[in-house]
């Protein structure tokens, strides 16, 4: 499989922690985002949207969107199970993750913060104050919505699973941008646990060739 990446985009850092979780070996295509690389036709022909990830399967099959290649992973290659047996439990993982990939991240993404400075005339900070806003306060939700099904370690359960998936790349991006999140002791316990795992730490932005 091939999958187009760049270190510091989180919804590629979410595909690169699913293929190690389920022990598959992969490719890399490196596509720069801060050069635009995202935006050449070579590009835009493996993903019209412009956006990482992209997963090449070795039928040739080429998927987007982070939670639908997961969501691929997770039924051809069903051992571990990123998400619980019941139907009730399935849901409200996918509800952890899709706040993260579906309401904190677009808010946040590159070509978004770009926006509000380029045309919108907005200043370097007054950018990363609207990271932080969103961030912290999709996190603030997510912390009492695990509250009553983790262990301390994962989101639900005691398996990593897709709702850890989508929260430690956006825990990565709000350090990054310096967000105070002292109001989600349980997220940041969770994050701490899961960073030390094989197919977390393997998927970091800092273990990637293409960091700078
Ligand atoms: N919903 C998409 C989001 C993809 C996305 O926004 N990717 C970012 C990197 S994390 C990107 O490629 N941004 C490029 C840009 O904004 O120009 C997914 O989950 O795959």
């Amino acid at each position: 499989m091939k999958l187009s990446t760049y270190f510091r985009s989180s919804a590629s850092y979410r595909v690169r922690i699913a293929l190690g979780l389920k022990g598959l070996s992969w490719e890399p295509d490196y596509v720069n985002l801060p050069k635009g690389e995202q935006r050449d036709a070579d590009y835009l022909g493996i993903n019209p949207q412009g956006l990482l990830p992209a997963l090449t399967t070795d039928e040739g099959g080429v998927l987007t969107q982070s939670l639908a290649i997961i969501e691929y992973l997770e039924e051809t290659h069903p051992t571990p199970a990123l998400l619980p047996s019941s139907a009730l439990d399935r849901a409200k993982v996918r509800a952890m993750a899709q706040l993260i990939a579906c309401d904190v991240h677009p808010l946040n993404n590159l070509r978004v913060l770009k926006y509000l400075k380029n045309p919108l005339g907005h200043d370097q900070a007054t950018v990363d104050d609207w990271y932080r806003h969103w961030v912290v306060e999709g996190l603030q939700a997510l912390e009492v919505m695990v509250k009553d099904y983790s262990d301390g370690k994962h989101c639900f359960g005691g398996e990593p699973g897709l709702a850890d998936i989508c929260l430690v790349p956006q825990m990565w991006n709000a350090r990054r941008f310096a967000a105070n999140l002292e109001s989600c002791p349980t997220l940041l316990a969770i994050d701490a646990h899961l960073q030390k795992l094989p197919a977390f730490a393997a998927a970091a932005p800092e273990g990637q060739p293409d960091a700078f």
